[in-house]
């Protein structure tokens, strides 16, 4: 499959290099984000387009979805996690947040490209949450919550798109070590965000996630993942993390 690919949250970690390994597989990217001077010099690596996209603003999903004639893979891929606090003490604020840009941001998004993903020979939506979308775990009830709201999202998408052309794919990743994901959950306190790593013998990469969504959008037009659950392999389970040597050096 080939065509127009539009990447939300592409300034950085996953969607980053998800719309770079998309643009190696023949699709013409657009890459979406706020931050646009990360997003430009992207687009100029990878001979994509740039757009400044806010997905928790109606008006920047109507503008940036104006801006297309064609779309057939859609990656939602902004999001993130705020906070670690257990549910007696969590912030209602962060909460909020959370839903915002995972949950309400990937329903803008799609509604205003549905149309389009729908008018080709054949669309693509591919949905990243998290194996927080089906696992919670002490200290993320919020990010749990939106995650599992965004997994309903795209079960229930599937269902009612059944019968037409469209794809309706979830990855769900268990631990990636991006630069910014722990960062921005802890607000910026890099001791907190690394001692999610500490010792784990290779997490996944982003890179490692972004050829998940290549090979289950390179499958054809007829198959489709629904699902497809991938865990660096010292992380069992949520709860099961192996720290310390795994590999042989
Ligand atoms: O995170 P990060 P990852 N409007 O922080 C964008 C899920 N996941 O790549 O707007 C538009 O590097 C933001 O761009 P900017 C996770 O929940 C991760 O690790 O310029 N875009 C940035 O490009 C998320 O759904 C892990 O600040 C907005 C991007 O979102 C996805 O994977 C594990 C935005 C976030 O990139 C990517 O995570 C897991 C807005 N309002 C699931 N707000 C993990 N890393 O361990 C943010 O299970 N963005």
């Amino acid at each position: 499959m080939t065509g127009v690919a539009v990447v939300t949250g592409a300034s950085s970690g996953i969607g980053e290099a998800t719309a770079r390994r998309l643009a190696e597989d023949g699709f013409e990217v657009v890459v979406a984000a706020r931050r646009i001077d990360r997003l430009r010099r992207l687009a100029g690596e990878i001979g994509g387009r740039a757009v400044e996209l806010d997905v928790t603003d109606a008006a920047s999903v109507r503008d940036f979805a104006a801006g297309f004639d064609r779309c057939d893979l859609l990656v939602n891929n902004a999001g993130g996690a705020l906070g670690a606090e257990p549910v007696a003490l969590s912030d209602p604020a962060e909460w909020e947040r959370m839903f915002a840009v995972n949950v309400l941001g990937t329903l803008r998004v799609t509604q205003a490209l549905l149309p389009l993903l729908r008018a080709g020979a054949g669309g693509t939506i591919v949905t990243v949450t998290s194996t927080a979308a089906a696992a919670n775990y002490e200290g993320g009830g919020g990010y749990s919550a939106a995650k599992h709201a965004e997994h309903a999202f795209s079960e229930t998408l599937r269902l009612e798109l059944c019968g037409q052309p469209v794809r309706v794919i979830e990855i769900l990743p268990g631990m990636v070590r991006t630069e910014e994901f722990a960062l921005n959950r802890f607000a910026g306190d890099a001791e907190r965000a690394a001692a999610v790593y500490a010792d784990v013998d290779r997490p996944l990469t982003a890179g490692d996630v972004a050829a998940c969504v290549s090979l289950a959008v390179g499958l054809p037009p007829h198959v489709n993942i629904d699902q497809l659950v991938v865990r660096p392999l010292a992380q069992a389970a949520q709860h099961k993390v192996h720290r310390g040597a795994l590999f042989h050096h």
